[in-house]
């Protein structure tokens, strides 16, 4: 199908104001009916007293339309049904189709999970139920009846709130819901089957009582209960945070295990993949309590950033998507550690949006033209977007941008906005801030800022210089590139580690302007010239948390200057980032020396570095745990070869991090090991933060010792193994034995196997740490595990998705066997669903930087998908842009 593009935006012709709908569920005779009340788009001059209602519709079988009750034949293809209707007055407009849940493999409309029913309608979904102006402008308050057999379907849900359940003639049921927030059809929804139900309830800040609940398959209410918890905590937060309130009776959530995304935000009733609700001590790991808690959060933010408020069109999904993203950050740094929190969304936006922006699918965060919208919901929309969200709220302030986002909320409720409406608000409260800078560039050009920084101080003038320079190398579509508003957060650094406060007068700005503690560097060149500095010498601190989501490179700060800051910046984020600065040099130097077959250096200055700051105190002082396993942990195989970014040998890429932890083990193990040892390896299993961050930190020792060639750290891991007292230390120890080839891994697999090999969810972290371990012959072999389903999504993300982008050596591998299996099973897929077979594909979109061997390979591949007859428009929209 040819380009969607922006600039051709047309309001609908027609606005349909309420749905009345009837699902009856029932197998392969499974029934949809709507009414329709349709009105012409009063904004619109409509000529001649009638017009064509075009609705959408995809795999639908005929459609039976009615128009004010009578019956007339209109033209239907595979995407359309389309007829006639007056432009003088209101119509209704009655459709019904026969739906075969079962059959809808896809997973987008109305389809079966584990014998529940349920939809999925973001974005295209709701024209695989009925015909419909399924666009997000479009918005309709829902009447939704829903029937089917009590025996098979107990559980009726919908979205808003219901009416009483009603017993029907032989052994059926019914229940109508009535949603009275006009919403976009993306955000339907319905469930029906057999499922547990966990209770609670929450009363709102204006008292009004939710009944909530969490619905999950039988039997797994149990591991539910940490969701519901998370689900009141950020309910509470939203309130005080950004005074958002929830405003209907019920508020429920499904659980279900067949599900292309992580969740969806259907009004009233979020659905979820059951990876991201379940969780139990001895089956979910850390990251996955503080996933669930992020995604809970995410999707009940939607409420009111998406669903009350709305996008206009798919180009602007980053309005709700970029903007729900920085909230449930927020949410999430408030709640556990906001400097790790920082520094994980950091390394997330390395490992996954810049290679994104770097390639061949990079993307504007709002992009000019789509051909398939499934492929937008990408790490540019969601984590660029939540930069641009965080520049706009940092240069605000908070009192400035929760008075914007109030303004936002307040203005557009109930409408379906773009972004100029939210710039525009952000914009009427910037008060004196000065000429508002063009974040809206920010969401319409792709790519990744380069900036470099120089500096250059003169001690004994009390004088320095910092020069900023930024281009934006060519994107797909996009060859030039203008200068965008760059806020860096910045301090100079005394000897003593403290800040220097830095007078306007003392100052001159040149390129963008200084506002407090950011310069807003908004051309191509801007220029700090600081004088009458005090004598000793000074450093700066650049980019503090993070400040844009730029690549800055700073020439005039040597090695001992950046251990320095590591050492002493106030900022925690910066001093962690100065120490990973060091790394990737260190690794990048390894790297390049392996592949001229030079002898690897010394890295001594930096090892001592790292152990002083990761045992600066016995593991057990509570001193920032968490803080110090991050500044201990090197950047990952990803990052540092898009940092190496042409002609790579991924072999050469593990070997440079290897032998960095091998080397840290020779030169400063024994101090490593002993304070494990202190440890004992006891491992409570407790969830609480404090003990996750304990655990972090014993895990990010172990990293580096599993590197080391002495048996003795097999002995090591074993202990570490069985003393685990909960999954994140049995499944990260199991992986670095398997990661180390150690002995003990088959042993440590085939228990975890027979503890959990009908625990599903839990055998995903099994399939998916031998899939980072392997090779594509390991796949093929693991595809044949009883609890190996190649029809389900987690399962196929977690061996399939888990070596595209966890396993950088077996996927690239240097006999292309790793691209051509993926690319096959990719082939297969996209009969099926192919929504997932685009999204692993796209793990294809670093490969014009490999090397020229690898590159062969993977085109070769990447053609033999494109030349499927039958290839998806999903599948062929992302091998196309790929081939490029
Ligand atoms: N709207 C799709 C799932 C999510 O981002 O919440
Ligand atoms: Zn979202």
């Amino acid at each position: 199908p040819p380009s969607i593009r922006l600039a051709d935006y047309k309001p609908p012709a027609f606005l349909i104001d309420h749905v009345d709908m009837t699902v009856r569920l029932d197998g392969p005779c499974t029934q949809a009916k709507a009414t329709y009340h349709v009105r012409p788009n009063p904004s619109l001059v409509h000529a001649n007293g009638h017009g064509q209602l075009v609705l959408d519709a995809d795999a639908l079988g005929p459609v039976d339309v009615r128009v004010n009750g009578a019956q007339i034949e209109p033209q239907q293809d595979r995407k359309h049904v389309a007829f006639t209707l007056s432009t003088r007055e209101g119509s209704k407009v009655e459709v019904a189709t026969t739906l075969d849940p079962a059959s809808n493999t896809a997973l987008s409309g109305l389809y079966l999970t584990n014998g529940v029913y349920c939809t999925q309608c973001e974005a295209e979904g709701f024209r695989r139920i009925v015909p419909f102006l399924d666009r997000p402008d479009v918005l309709a308050t829902y009447t939704v009846t829903l029937e089917a057999q009590q025996a098979a379907c107990p559980v009726l849900l919908s979205n808003g709130n219901p009416s009483p359940i009603e017993a029907l003639d032989d052994g059926w049921h019914s229940i109508t819901w009535h949603d009275p927030h006009p919403k976009p059809s993306y955000l339907f929804a319905l469930v029906g089957g057999h499922l547990d139900q966990v209770r609670d309830s929450f009363t709102t800040r204006d008292g009004r009582e939710v009944a909530l609940s969490i619905y999950v398959e039988p039997g797994k209410a149990e591991r539910a209960t940490f969701a519901m918890q998370a689900l009141k905590r950020c309910m509470a937060w939203d309130e005080e945070r950004f005074g958002r309130l929830y405003d209907l009776d019920v508020f429920n959530i499904v659980a279900v295990s067949d599900f292309n995304l992580g969740a969806m935000e259907n009004k009233g009733l979020n659905i979820f993949n059951d990876k991201y609700i379940l969780a139990s001590p001895t089956t979910a790991t850390d990251e996955d309590y503080q996933r669930i808690d992020a995604i809970i959060a995410h999707e009940y933010f939607h409420n009111w950033s998406g669903n009350r408020v709305t996008c206009r069109d798919w180009f602007q999904l980053c309005l709700k998507e970029g903007l729900t993203v920085f909230r449930d950050q927020e949410y999430t740094s408030d709640i556990y550690d906001r400097t790790i929190k920082r520094i994980t969304d950091v390394r997330d936006l390395w490992a996954h949006q810049f290679p994104e922006d770097g390639g061949p699918l990079a993307h504007a965060v709002r992009p000019d033209s789509y051909r398939e919208i499934n492929n937008f919901y990408t790490a540019t929309v969601y984590e660029k977007g939540a930069e641009i969200v965080r520049m706009i709220a940092s240069w605000l302030g908070p009192q400035r941008f929760r008075a914007a986002m109030d303004r936002y909320f307040s203005t557009y409720d109930g409408q379906a906005v773009r972004l100029e409406d939210f710039l525009s608000a952000m914009k009427a409260e910037a008060g004196d801030l000065g000429a508002w800078p063009d974040f809206l560039g920010w969401y319409t050009q792709a790519g990744t800022p380069q900036v470099s920084v120089d500096w250059q101080a003169d001690t004994h003038a009390g004088t320095a210089h910092l020069a900023f320079s930024q281009s934006t190398s060519p994107t797909p579509g996009q060859p030039d590139k203008k200068p965008l508003p760059v806020p860096c957060r910045l301090a100079l650094v005394d000897e003593a580690g403290d800040d220097l406060a830095i007078s306007p007068d003392h100052v001159v700005v040149q390129g963008g302007r200084l506002v407090g503690d950011q310069f807003l560097l908004d051309s191509a060149h801007g220029s700090l010239q600081f004088t009458d500095l005090p004598s000793g010498t000074v450093r700066p601190s650049l980019f503090r948390d993070y400040s844009a989501p730029v690549n800055h490179m700073v020439e005039g700060l040597d090695d001992s200057d950046r251990l320095f800051l590591a050492a002493k910046d106030s900022n925690t984020f910066s001093s962690w980032a100065h120490l990973q600065s060091l790394y990737s040099d260190a690794l990048q130097r390894r790297y390049h020396r392996l592949t001229l077959g030079e002898p690897l250096g010394d890295d001594h200055a930096l090892f001592e570095a790292m152990i002083a700051a990761g045992l600066c105190c016995e593991i057990d002082h509570d001193t920032d745990q968490a803080g110090r396993a991050a500044t201990i942990t090197l950047p990952s195989a990803h990052d540092l070869a898009r940092t190496i970014g042409r002609n790579i040998d991924p072999l050469h890429v593990e070997e440079a991090r290897i032998s960095f932890s091998r080397d840290l083990c020779a030169d400063r193990g024994t101090s490593v090991v002993e304070a494990l040892e202190r440890f004992e390896l006891e491992d409570s299993g407790d969830i609480a933060p404090e003990a996750a961050a304990k655990r972090s930190l014993v895990l990010a020792l172990l990293q580096h010792l599993s590197r080391c060639e002495t048996p003795d750290v097999d002995d090591l891991l074993g202990r570490a193994l069985r003393g685990a007292g909960g999954m994140t230390m049995r499944i990260k120890t199991l992986a670095l034995l398997l990661q180390r080839r150690s002995p003990l891994a088959d042993q440590a697999l085939e228990a975890f196997d027979a503890e959990f090999h009908d625990d599903p969810l839990t055998m995903d972290k099994w399939f998916a740490i031998q899939a980072m371990n392997g090779t594509a012959d390991t796949l093929v072999a693991l595809e044949g595990h009883r609890s190996y389903d190649r029809e389900n999504p987690n399962r196929v993300r977690s061996l399939l998705g888990a070596f595209a982008t966890g396993n950088l050596s077996g996927f690239h591998a240097a006999d292309g066997s790793g691209y051509q299996l993926m690319a096959e099973r990719i082939g297969t897929l996209d009969g099926r669903n192919p929504q997932l077979a685009a999204r692993l594909a796209s793990a294809f979109r670093t490969w014009r930087t490999m090397d020229a061997a690898r590159q062969t390979f993977a085109q070769a591949a990447l053609e033999t998908l494109q030349s499927m007859p039958n290839i998806s428009t999903d599948l062929s929209d992302i091998v196309t842009r790929m081939l490029e």
